[in-house]
């Protein structure tokens, strides 16, 4: 049994998805981020990040959004959300959910704390700084969605196409979000269609770009 710390919508969303999708058991706790009930020293000898996600696995709690999604797909391996040591595209599945988790979604760090690069009276042109930034990505893997998609690997749908709709989630309310490029916008259009997705949402009390 996982149990999942979580926000609705937040990074925690797309470790919810997988544990939905691989109908694994698991409890939730909500954690009240905007009371800020990450930074308490509870939560803290959790996550000492205080961020969320924390899952809870075999009794022992673990962070980062993009391992936790790792690990649950190689847990499952019957569902194939990720190819398996060995199989040639196991680097290209790497190589994905390391670059969104590195240059994507640290983006969308300074996107919704724009304060904390450089004190508050830094936080508007760090946005309008990151805004670019964040296009350009939207723009890299639409054009590689073009040529290799309709997944991120292609015909095989993985983990990495589960994080990166949450990511394009995050867009929904920027001046030009994700679906704003034809190829993203296939992709999330797949995900949505999901079951899984629609249980998610009404788990977490979602409707926003439904
Ligand atoms: N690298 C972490 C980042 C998690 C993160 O930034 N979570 C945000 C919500 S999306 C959070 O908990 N924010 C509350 C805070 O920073 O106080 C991960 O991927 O798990």
């Amino acid at each position: 049994m996982y149990t999942l710390y979580y926000s609705p919508g937040a990074a925690s969303l797309v470790v919810h998805w997988m544990l939905i999708e691989l109908d694994a058991p698991y409890a939730l706790v909500q954690v009240d981020t905007a009371a800020g009930e990450q930074k308490r020293p509870d939560y803290l000898a959790l996550n000492p990040n205080g961020v969320v996600p924390t899952l809870i696995i075999d009794g022992k709690p673990q962070y980062e959004a993009a391992a936790l999604l790792m690990h649950l797909a190689d847990a499952y391996p019957g569902h194939r959300f990720a190819p398996a040591p060995g199989d040639p595209m196991r680097i290209d599945y790497m190589r994905w959910m390391f670059n969104l988790a590195n240059m994507v979604q640290p983006l969308f760090r300074q996107w919704w704390y724009p304060s904390e690069p450089a004190g508050p009276e830094y936080a508007d042109p760090v946005r309008e700084h990151v805004r670019p930034r964040i296009e350009a990505q939207w723009q890299r893997i639409d054009a590689h969605l073009a040529e290799h998609g309709p997944y991120l690997l292609g015909e095989t749908l993985s983990a990495a196409d589960f994080y990166l709709t949450m990511l394009m989630r995050w867009s929904r309310n920027m001046p030009r979000e994700a679906i704003a490029w034809p190829h993203l916008a296939a992709l999330a259009a797949r995900m949505k269609a999901r079951a899984s997705f629609k249980v998610l949402y009404e788990r977490e009390g979602l409707s926003e770009w439904a």
